[in-house]
């Protein structure tokens, strides 16, 4: 039947009569029903990509498109009036993730339903997913984000497996997710969730019972875990998630003919950082349930379980008191004492051990023996781990260690997001790289085409255009669509640097009310969440918004420069402010970002990135040289060389360097203090002149001079236009696509 029919038929009346509610709901129901037509296991060994997170984003376009029928249903409603971009505004964004990793998971379940392999993820169905964020009175506040609608792209199964903690039982109930390739198969994201969960439990903001845990189970990604009941509600999380799993995942390969001794000839698991790490103790227990000796279970886990590291942040590498663990899954302890005291025997050096002499588990540790692979996210982060952070594992397994560069899919970053971008990409070198990215690089022969450059910046106005109107509507926030586009989004963290990036600003409004009137106006845009319990996150988004609220007040400076912070950054959001970016900011410590994807998603679009030396902005500039990216900033030898030599001292350059001095000044000056927090804006100030752990002051110079290098390059519209072709032309070599092919070449070895 064809498209239009099989819409008016589930519809029951005209399209025209319809309201886009009703087309919505219909639409749904159609796209369900096309994927599952292409649901399908092939081949004997399947990867199953664990994690606690999936950003997903919105479903409807992109199945659409994955399906092959986006141009036909948007010309078909057309026709009859109805805009496909108001429908699609109707979905509500799942928000089961807090930001990289967890859009990662969602691009690489894209990628490998797209290469046509047998895959699935596992993970949790939080009912209220991330908190959503609130500007109340220039403070971040958090609210719950119900995201399950009455029609929804979940799917309740009967497949039901208990979880036992100490004292309580729970069932795991499997709900499904279809997850479209593009032209290619369906493969499946299966999320756990109990039916117990009570979101009426949950008081003002995000507070709630934390110790009730049949009720609140999988109310929240992440609850807060500043104290200690919100720890030990994620090892229940963690715990429920890969109970649930592994069980699946051994009934599945048994119904297929595995004797549990050959599972790894059936499965592979990828442990997405260490949140869903108790899959190895957990298979371990369930392998032994079912009749396995527990060497020959070790032994068939290793083979089985491969790890990704994302992070060397020491602060988010998961440690958990032993106490906890006695406390919430008892019957693991035996077993995680098992697996230290093999490492233990075998291994003198105590820093590699399982559990340290204070009674704390490391879950890195576990995954690095007790898996075969353990890879970083890009190469810098790759070396990194091999050469410090994880030196003495790699002595032990140097064939263990390996680099999987991060990518993106391009189906939602450049066709969804960005359709006119592609279709002139269409244009001018065919549809190829829709299916092979590095198609991309046949664009350098029109370096030299004026009009194709000038179509890309038409291209990239109508972009802005669009994000002006948008953020209108939405936010009721007013940008000018001819300044350039400076947007750094992203979680808010120390590292990332945010605040470096707002001290600029400062900057340019004091050179701007002395009379240095930039040449062209400059809109400075963020986009970031901080986590509840960050102080210092939230602190620096307050200055962010008391330098919005003074800038946009201010006759002087207003015509000129422009800062706007979005409330509840998110994929959505992302989706319409990456196609309008003129400069990316990518300004992590370099050492500390492991690999970035935005940086790939704002170069793909046409952005030029100003950035450290650090994760995969290293890559992007040996891809696009010297001329197309502007680098700054200490390296990270340098910065792991000042870190263990403790000789960064933040007061020094307050001190010694007037420009510093002055704009750290600014923070608690007279402007900022009649519209800002006292106690927020001297706390941040103190954190910044006193400690300012990921030196920003070290970078700042540097990095204000190469923004008014880019501010003045940004003038010649035809070379900064060529700038941006050479970025689109470069990268095919971060799809995910390609990762995906490396993870299963290195790693997974599926057909
Ligand atoms: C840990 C302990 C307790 C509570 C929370 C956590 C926690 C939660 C989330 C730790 C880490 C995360 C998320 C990390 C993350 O998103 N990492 C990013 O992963 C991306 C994909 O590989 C990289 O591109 C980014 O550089 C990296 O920061």
């Amino acid at each position: 039947m064809k498209i239009e029919e099989r819409l008016v038929k589930q519809l029951n009346k005209t399209i025209k009569e319809s309201s886009d509610q009703e087309i919505y709901d219909a639409l749904l129901t159609i796209v369900q029903e096309m994927a599952k037509e292409k649901e399908y296991e092939e081949g004997k060994k399947k990867i199953y990509y664990i994690s606690a997170e999936f950003l997903i984003g919105k479903l409807l376009s992109n199945n659409m498109i994955n399906l092959g029928i986006y141009d036909e249903v948007k010309n078909i409603l057309k026709k009859e009036g109805k805009d496909i971009c108001k429908i699609e505004e109707l979905e509500q964004e799942p928000s089961l993730g807090n930001g990289g990793l967890g859009r990662l998971a969602a691009c690489f379940l894209d990628s490998i339903a797209t290469l046509g392999y047998t895959g699935a993820g596992i993970g949790l169905n939080y009912h209220l997913g991330l908190f959503k964020q609130k500007f109340e009175n220039k403070l971040q506040k958090e609210t719950k984000n119900p995201w399950i609608e009455e029609k929804s792209w979940l799917t309740k199964t009967d497949v039901c497996y208990p979880v036992q903690f100490r004292g309580l039982k729970l069932q795991a109930r499997k709900y499904e997710i279809a997850v479209t390739g593009y032209d290619n198969r369906t493969n499946k994201l299966n999320l756990f969730d109990v039916d117990s969960v009570d979101e009426n439990i949950v008081e003002d903001g995000i507070s709630f019972d934390k110790k009730d845990i049949a009720r609140n189970l999988t109310l929240f990604l992440y609850p807060d875990d500043s104290d200690e009941e919100g720890r030990k509600l994620r090892i229940y999380q963690q715990y429920f998630m890969v109970s649930a799993g592994a069980q699946m995942i051994l009934d599945e390969c048994t119904a297929k003919g595995s004797n549990l001794y050959d599972l790894a000839d059936y499965a592979v698991i990828q442990i997405n950082d260490t949140h869903p790490t108790m899959v190895i103790p957990e298979l371990i227990r369930l392998l032994m349930e079912r009749g396995l000796q527990m060497d020959d279970a070790i032994e068939v886990v290793k083979k089985t379980c491969a790890y990704t590291n994302h992070t060397i942040l020491a602060e988010a590498l998961e440690k958990w008191p032993m106490h906890y663990l006695k406390e919430v899954v008892p019957q693991l302890v035996p077993i995680i004492e098992v697996l230290d005291d093999k490492v233990r025997r075998k291994f003198a050096d105590e820093s590699v051990a399982i559990i340290d002499r204070n009674d704390v588990v490391h879950m890195a540790h576990i995954d690095i023996h007790y898996g075969f692979s353990v890879n970083g996210v890009a190469a810098l982060h790759t070396e990194i781990l091999k050469n410090s952070e994880l030196n003495n594992f790699y002595r032990l397994y140097p064939e263990k260690f390996n680099n999987k560069t991060n990518g993106i899919t391009f189906r939602r970053w450049l066709l969804h997001c960005n359709p006119e971008l592609a279709d002139a990409v269409t244009g001018w070198i065919g549809d190829g790289y829709k299916k092979d990215a590095m198609e991309l690089t046949k664009l350098e022969t029109l370096l030299e085409d004026s009009q194709v450059l000038s179509r890309l910046l038409e291209i990239k106005q109508d972009n802005k255009l669009a994000l002006k109107n948008y953020l209108e509507e939405t936010q009721g926030l007013q940008i000018n669509e001819n300044s350039i586009f400076d947007i750094q989004i992203k979680r808010l963290h120390e590292y990332k640097r945010q605040q470096m990036n707002a001290l600029y600003v400062i900057y340019k409004y004091l050179e701007i009310k002395k009379g240095k009137i930039p040449k062209t106006p400059i809109t400075v845009i963020f986009g970031a969440k901080a986590a509840p319990a960050y102080t210092i996150a939230k602190d620096i988004i307050h200055m962010i918004l008391c330098l919005q609220e003074i800038i946009d007040k201010d006759p002087d400076v207003k015509p000129y420069l422009n800062v706007v912070m979005v409330e509840n950054y998110n994929v959505t959001l992302a989706e319409k402010l990456i196609p309008a970016c003129d400069i990316s900011e990518q300004i992590s410590l370099a050492s500390k970002e492991a690999s970035g994807t935005g940086n790939m998603k704002f170069m793909l679009n046409g952005a030029v990135t100003l950035g450290t030396e650090d994760g995969a902005n290293v890559e992007i500039h040996e891809l696009v040289g010297d001329d197309n990216i502007y680098i700054f900033g200490a390296s990270s030898d340098e910065v792991i060389a000042h870190y263990e030599k403790g000789d960064y001292v933040a007061w020094d350059y307050y001190n010694n360097n007037p420009v510093i001095h002055e704009i750290v000044d600014f923070i608690t000056g007279a402007k900022m203090m009649e519209v800002g927090c006292e106690e927020n804006l001297n706390r941040l100030k103190q954190e910044l002149a006193g400690k300012d752990w990921f030196m920003t002051f070290l970078d700042f110079e540097d990095y204000a001079a190469k923004k008014e290098q880019v501010f003045e390059d940004y003038t010649d519209r035809k070379a900064w236009a060529k700038k941006m072709l050479v970025n689109i032309s470069k990268a095919g070599f971060f799809s995910s696509d390609r990762t995906i092919e490396e993870y299963n070449r290195d790693i997974w070895k599926l057909c």
